[in-house]
C-alpha cells in the first residue's frame, strides 16, 4: 500500500520501477537538449545512482525518463516523496519546476492534454552549489547523494481537487477534532461535503465555504481511541466531494509541556531513543522496505520509543510505520550547522520556510510526530540570526499550533549562551563529552561526561530556560566494527559500549532530563576530503551498529538501560 492519503474516484500511478537514464555530467541543466539524450542507462527509483559502483564518487547531472499512461484530458500531481541534491521536471518536453529542497515531499501541477502516454523527463544533479542548493553543503557531516531517493507518482486530476485534510485533536481525552480541508485548482467557492470516521457511513456536511483553497470545520470521532505509544491507536477519515474523495490516517493525543515535562495527553513522557539518518551503503538514503522496518524493528528491539529523524524531512512510508509501532518522532528540516555563507544566500530564508511549510503539511496527520525541529546546529548564539530562527518558528507555528518546537543546539557553552531559546518549547542539546577534545588537553576521560552533563542544568538556568524540559539530543562516541580492545581506547567497541552505559544511567536516573536521543543508530558514510582524518573510512562511525545493522558491543548495554526504564512500548 502506498502512504496516506489514499485517493478515491481517480487514478494515482505509482511510477516507481526501472527507468531510463543518461549521465551528462558535468554540465548546466539550462543547456541540455532533451531531444538529443541517449538514453543508454538503466535506473531504479527510488533509488541513487551514486549508490552504484558505476557512479560513486562522481557529481554531476543524471537524465531520468519514464512514459506513464493516463487518461486523456484529464491534468495531473506528479509527486516525489523526497530527492536531491537538486531536480527539475519536465513533462513532454515543458518544464514544471525545479526542486532545490533535498529530501522533502514535492509536487508539481501537470496541465491536462489530449495525449496518454506523458513523458516525464527528471535531471538530476548531485553538485553542490551555495545558491542553487542552498540548504545542502559539503561540509555535512553525513554524503549528499544524488537521486530520487523516495517514491514517485501522478495523481489524475480535474479542474479543481482536495489536496489534504489535516485533523487536529483538541482535547487530552474524547474524539473531539478540527479539520482543515485544503483545495487545489480553480475551487468553487461553495463545495458540498460527505463525511465519515472508520467504517461509518457518510454524513451530509451540506455546502461549505471555501476561502483562500480551504475551509475548516469541527467534528467528533465516534468510538474515539486515544493513540500512545504502548496503544498505538489509529483513525481513518472519508471526505468526499463532487472532485472526488479522500481517506486519510490519523491518531488522537495531545502533546503539551508543563514546565520541565513532556505530557502526552496529560501524562509525563520521557523520550528514549535514538538519531537515525535514513541510509544503508548499497542504497544511500533510498532505503527499501524491507530496510524501513528492519531499522523499526531494532529500535523496539532497544527498548526506543523515540526516533530523531536527523536531519531532514521523513519517508512518509517510514512515518506510516512509526504511527503502526508507536514510535514518537522528532521530524526536522534539512540543515547542518550552518554559517554565515549559507544564511546569507538570498534564498537561504525562502527555501527554509518552503520546506518548513511542506514538511508539516506532508507529516501532519501522522500522530507519531510530537516535535518539530530546524537549524540543526547553527549560529543559535548570534543575535544576528536572531530573526531567521524567530521567522521559521513562527512559520511551524502557524503552519501547526498543536506540536512543540525545538532545535538541537551546541551553543550553550558559547560566551553569550544560546540566544534563541525563547522561540523554543523543548530545549535541545548535542554534546560530546568524552569524546571529541582539544587536542591540546589530551583525550577526555569518561568522567567528563556527567559533570558536563549536569552543568548544562545551571547554564539553561542562568539563560532564563531552567524551566523548559531538556532532551540530550546527541551525544554519543565512536567504535569501529569489530576493533576490540582491552584498553579500551577511543574507536574500540569497548570505549563506545562504557560511554553509553554510563551516559543512559545518568539520563534515565536524573528526572531533568525530558529526553536522550544517542547520535547515533548506525553508522553513515560522510564526507570524503581532508576532514574524513577525523572520520575513519569516510564513516561517521557513532552508530550503536554498523551501516549493515550489526550491532556493536554497545547495542545490549543500551539496550539493557532502555529496556529497564520501559518508556512506553508494548514489551515484545
Ligand atoms: C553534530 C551533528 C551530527 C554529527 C555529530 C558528530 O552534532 O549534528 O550530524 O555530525 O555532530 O558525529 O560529530
Amino acid at each position: 500500500m502506498s502512504p496516506f492519503p489514499h485517493y478515491l474516484d481517480t487514478r494515482v500511478h505509482d511510477l516507481d520501477g526501472i527507468w531510463q537514464a543518461a549521465w551528462l555530467g558535468d554540465v548546466d541543466p539550462d543547456q541540455v537538449a532533451i531531444e538529443a539524450i541517449d538514453w543508454h542507462e538503466r535506473l531504479p527509483v527510488p533509488g541513487c545512482f551514486d549508490a552504484l559502483p558505476r557512479y560513486a564518487g562522481r557529481r554531476g547531472l543524471m537524465a531520468y525518463r519514464t512514459v506513464v499512461t493516463v487518461t486523456p484530458g484529464r491534468g495531473g500531481l506528479l509527486r516525489f516523496g523526497g530527492g536531491g541534491l537538486w531536480y527539475r521536471v519536465l513533462v513532454d518536453g515543458q518544464v514544471l519546476g525545479s526542486c532545490d529542497l533535498p529530501y522533502s515531499g514535492w509536487q508539481v501541477t501537470v496541465p491536462a492534454s489530449d495525449r496518454h502516454c506523458r513523458q516525464v523527463v527528471v535531471l538530476v544533479d548531485n553538485r553542490f552549489d551555495a545558491e542553487r542548493v542552498p540548504l545542502f553543503h559539503p561540509m555535512y557531516d553525513f554524503y549528499g547523494y544524488g537521486g530520487l531517493y523516495r517514491s514517485v507518482s501522478w495523481r489524475e486530476v480535474g479542474d479543481w481537487w482536495i489536496e489534504r485534510v489535516q485533523v487536529r485533536p483538541t482535547t487530552a481525552q474524547g474524539g473531539a477534532v478540527e479539520l482543515q480541508v485544503r483545495f487545489g485548482g480553480a475551487v468553487p467557492a461553495s463545495v458540498p461535503l460527505q463525511l465519515a470516521f472508520d467504517h461509518g457511513a457518510l454524513q451530509e456536511l451540506g455546502p461549505q465555504t471555501v476561502t483562500d483553497g480551504s475551509c475548516t470545520l469541527s467534528a467528533t470521532v465516534p468510538e474515539p481511541r486515544r493513540w500512545s505509544p504502548p496503544d498505538p491507536q489509529l483513525h481513518r477519515l472519508r471526505l468526499q466531494t463532487p472532485a472526488g474523495g479522500i481517506v486519510e490516517r490519523f491518531g488522537l493525543r495531545q502533546v503539551t509541556v508543563d514546565g520541565q515535562r513532556i505530557l502526552l495527553d496529560g501524562q509525563p513522557i520521557r523520550l528514549l531513543g535514538y538519531n537515525r539518518h535514513e541510509v544503508h551503503p548499497q542504497s544511500g538514503p533510498a532505503l527499501p522496505r524491507q530496510q524501513l522496518v528492519e531499522d523499526l524493528q531494532i529500535l523496539q528491539d532497544l527498548g526506543c520509543n523515540c526516533i530523531r529523524g536527523s536531519h531532514y524531512p521523513q519517508d512518509q512510508t517510514f512515518l506510516d510505520l512509526c504511527d503502526e509501532y508507536g514510535f514518537l518522532v522528532w521530524e526536522e528540516t534539512l540543515g547542518w550547522g550552518y554559517d554565515e555563507t549559507q544564511w546569507r544566500q538570498p534564498r537561504f530564508a525562502p527555501a527554509n520556510h518552503e520546506q518548513a511549510r511542506l514538511m508539516v503539511r506532508n507529516s501532519f496527520n501522522h500522530p507519531s510526530v510530537i516535535l518539530w525541529g530546524f537549524f540543526n546546529e547553527g549560529g543559535s548564539h548570534l543575535t544576528e540570526t536572531g530573526p531567521l530562527y524567530h521567522e521559521l518558528a513562527t512559520v511551524l507555528r502557524a503552519e501547526d499550533p498543536t506540536r512543540l518546537l525545538t532545535y538541537a543546539s551546541n551553543r550553550l557553552w558559547e560566551q553569550s549562551g544560546d540566544a534563541h531559546l525563547d522561540c523554543i518549547d523543548v530545549v535541545s542539546l548535542n554534546m560530546y563529552p568524552g569524546w571529541y577534545a582539544d587536542p591540546a588537553q589530551g583525550s577526555r576521560p569518561l568522567a567528563d561526561v556527567v559533570p558536563c552533563l549536569r552543568g548544562a542544568w545551571q547554564t539553561l538556568a542562568e539563560l532564563g530556560a531552567g524551566n523548559k524540559p531538556l532532551i540530550i539530543s546527541e551525544i554519543g562516541a565512536g567504535a569501529i566494527y569489530g576493533c576490540r580492545d582491552r584498553h579500551a581506547a577511543h574507536w574500540s567497541e569497548e570505549y563506545q559500549r562504557d560511554f553509553l552505559a554510563l551516559t543512559c544511567a545518568e539520563i534515565i536516573g536524573q528526572e531533568r532530563y525530558a529526553g536522550l536521543t544517542i547520535w547515533q543508530y548506525c553508522d553513515g558514510r560522510t564526507y570524503d576530503d581532508g576532514r574524513a582524518l577525523g572520520r575513519p573510512r569516510a564513516f561517521n562511525n557513532k552508530g550503536t551498529l554498523d551501516e549493515y545493522r550489526r550491532p556493536k558491543l554497545a547495542y545490549d548495554a543500551v539496550r539493557q538501560r532502555f529496556r529497564a526504564a520501559a518508556v512506553g512500548q508494548r514489551p515484545r
